[in-house]
C-alpha cells in the first residue's frame, strides 16, 4: 500500500457531497458539517475563539494566518496550561523530594504519556522529549556515528527539509558513508521504482518525511518502511508536517524513528518528540552529556541512564512539555478526523480558486497531499507577492522553505506557500485570492 492518506472507510470521515466551487463559495466554513470522532459537528467560529491571536489586526487588517506549515497558532487552553504551570507548580523535574518538584515531574510525565497514547507508541520510554524535530533528527544521526563505515549508504529523498538532509551529510562526513537520494518528479512525487533500485544491502538508514513541507505531498511511507526493513535498514520518518493533519500510529507504521515538533500542532515552540523503538534507542550513542542522562559518574567512567533519560540531558523545557500535552488534548477534543475533513475541503476549494488566477502555477500536484499550496504567479518574485499579502494582513511563507533542493529541481528561486489549518475558513481563501489579484495588478 503506497498510499498513506486514510481512506474514508478507515478514518470514518464524514464527507458531505464534494463542494463544487460554485456551491462552496457562498457557504461559510461554519456550515461545513465536519464531524468529530464523537460524531459531533465542529463549530469553526467557536474554535477560532479559542485562538486569541486570530482576532488580531495586522497592518490595520484582520489577520489571515496561512503560515501554519511554519508554526501553528496556540489556543487559550495551551497558553493557560503553560501559565498555570509557572503560577502553581514551577520546579525542576526528577530531582526533588519536595512537593513542587514532584508535581512538576508528574505534569511532565503525564504529557509524555499523552504523547505516547496519541501516537500509539508501545512504551512511554520510547517517547524522548526534545527541543523539536531538528534536535530529534540530530540525536538519531549522531547516534549512528559508531555504527557506520565506508561503503554504507544512507537513503533520503529529494523532498526533504534541510533538517533531514544536513544531519545525514554530517554523519557521512564522520563515518565515510555515502548519501543517496530518492528522486522526485515535477508533480512533487517520489519515484518509487527508483527507490526500489536504490535500496541495497549497504543501505543502513532510510530517512524520509511523511509530508513535504514545501509541496504538501504525502509520501508512501508504509511502502518505504516495509521495503527498507526487508534489507534490515533502520527507518526514520520526519513527521514535522504530518502530525498536524494525520494521527500517526507507531505500532501500525512500524518505523524505527518518528520525529515531530509541538509548535506545528498548536503547542509551544522549543519542544518536540523523538519516538524510537526501544531496541534502536538502546543501540544509539547519547547525543548530549550532562545531568539526568547518567546512571553513575566517576572520573574514570560514566554509565548512562535508561530510556528515555539517556537522551534527555539537562533541564528540559518543562513548561513547554506541559503545553505540548495540553495541545494534544486540544487536538483530540476537536478530533483528528474532523480536522482532516475540514482541511480537505479547504484544500479543494483553495486549489480551484487559486487556479482561476491567470498565470498562477501550483507546485506540488501529488495525488496525495495535505492542505499546503505552493505557487508562483507568472514571473513575479515570491517575496514581492508575500509583502503585498502582508500589507493586506495575510501571512504566508515565501522563499525556498528550507528545501532548496526542491527549488533547484523545479528551477525556481522559491514559491509563495499558503498552508492551511483547521481554523482557516473559506472566507480567508477568498481574501487570499483577492490579495493575489491585487498584487498581480500592482507588480505587472
Ligand atoms: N522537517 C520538516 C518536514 C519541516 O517542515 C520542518 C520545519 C522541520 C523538519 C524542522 O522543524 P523544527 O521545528 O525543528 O524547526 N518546517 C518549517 C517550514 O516549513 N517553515 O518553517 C519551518
Amino acid at each position: 500500500d503506497r498510499n498513506d492518506k486514510p481512506t474514508t472507510a478507515e478514518s470514518g470521515y464524514y464527507f458531505l457531497q464534494s463542494p463544487t466551487v460554485e456551491t462552496a463559495r457562498p457557504h461559510s466554513n461554519l456550515q461545513i458539517p465536519a464531524k468529530t470522532q464523537n460524531d459531533q459537528p465542529i463549530d469553526i467560529l467557536k474554535i477560532r475563539k479559542d485562538f486569541p491571536i486570530l482576532s488580531q489586526k495586522v497592518n490595520g487588517k484582520q489577520l489571515v494566518y496561512l503560515d501554519n506549515g511554519a508554526s501553528s497558532q496556540k489556543p487559550q487552553q495551551v497558553i493557560d496550561a503553560i501559565a498555570n504551570y509557572y503560577k502553581e507548580i514551577n520546579a525542576n523535574v526528577h530531582r526533588g523530594v519536595h512537593t513542587l518538584s514532584q508535581l512538576a515531574t508528574d505534569a511532565f510525565e503525564a504529557a509524555r504519556a499523552k504523547i505516547q497514547q496519541h501516537i500509539n507508541a508501545k512504551e512511554s520510554y520510547e517517547v524522548i522529549l526534545t527541543s523539536g524535530t531538528t534536535h530529534s533528527i540530530n540525536i538519531v544521526a549522531n547516534g549512528f556515528s559508531n555504527m557506520l563505515k565506508v561503503g554504507d549508504e544512507i537513503l533520503i529523498s529529494a523532498l526533504e527539509h534541510h533538517s533531514n538532509i544536513v544531519p545525514w551529510q554530517m554523519l557521512c562526513e564522520r563515518t565515510g558513508a555515502t548519501l543517496k537520494v530518492i528522486p522526485m518528479n515535477l508533480d512533487g512525487e517520489l519515484l518509487m521504482a527508483e527507490f526500489d533500485s536504490l535500496l541495497n544491502p549497504n543501505t543502513k538508514i532510510v530517512a524520509v518525511n511523511h509530508v513535504s513541507n514545501a509541496l504538501g505531498t504525502i509520501n508512501p511511507i508504509r511502502y518505504i518502511i516495509a521495503e527498507a526493513h526487508k534489507g534490515g535498514a533502520a527507518v526514520l520518518i520526519d513527521g514535522a508536517q504530518s502530525v498536524a493533519h494525520i494521527k500517526p500510529d507507531m505500532q501500525e507504521l512500524d518505523c524505527d524513528f518518528y520525529t515531530f515538533s509541538a509548535h506545528k500542532i498548536c503547542g509551544p515552540t522549543g519542544t518536540g518528540v523523538l519516538f524510537g523503538k526501544e531496541e534502536w534507542l538502546n543501540k544509539l550513542l547519547p547525543f548530549q552529556g550532562g545531568g539526568e542522562m547518567i546512571k553513575e559518574v566517576t572520573f574514570e567512567k560514566t554509565t548512562y541512564a535508561d530510556l528515555p533519560y539517556k537522551f534527555e540531558a539537562g533541564t528540559p523545557n518543562i513548561a513547554g512539555v506541559v503545553g505540548f500535552g495540553a495541545a494534544i488534548d486540544y487536538l483530540n477534543e476537536v478530533g483528528m478526523d474532523a480536522i482532516a475533513q475540514q482541511e480537505e475541503e479547504i484544500l479543494k476549494y483553495a486549489t480551484a480558486e487559486l487556479l482561476k488566477i491567470p498565470e498562477l502555477k501550483i507546485w506540488g500536484t501529488a495525488q496525495e497531499k495535505v492542505s499546503v499550496i505552493s505557487f508562483n504567479v507568472g514571473n513575479l518574485h515570491p517575496y514581492d507577492i508575500g509583502t503585498i499579502l502582508d500589507n493586506s494582513g495575510i501571512a504566508v511563507r515565501t522563499g525556498h522553505h528550507c528545501a532548496q533542493p526542491i527549488m533547484n529541481f523545479c528551477k525556481i528561486p522559491g514559491t509563495v506557500r499558503a498552508s492551511f489549518s483547521f481554523y482557516n475558513t473559506i472566507e480567508e481563501v477568498d481574501l487570499l485570492v483577492k490579495a493575489i489579484l491585487k498584487a498581480q495588478k500592482m507588480l505587472s
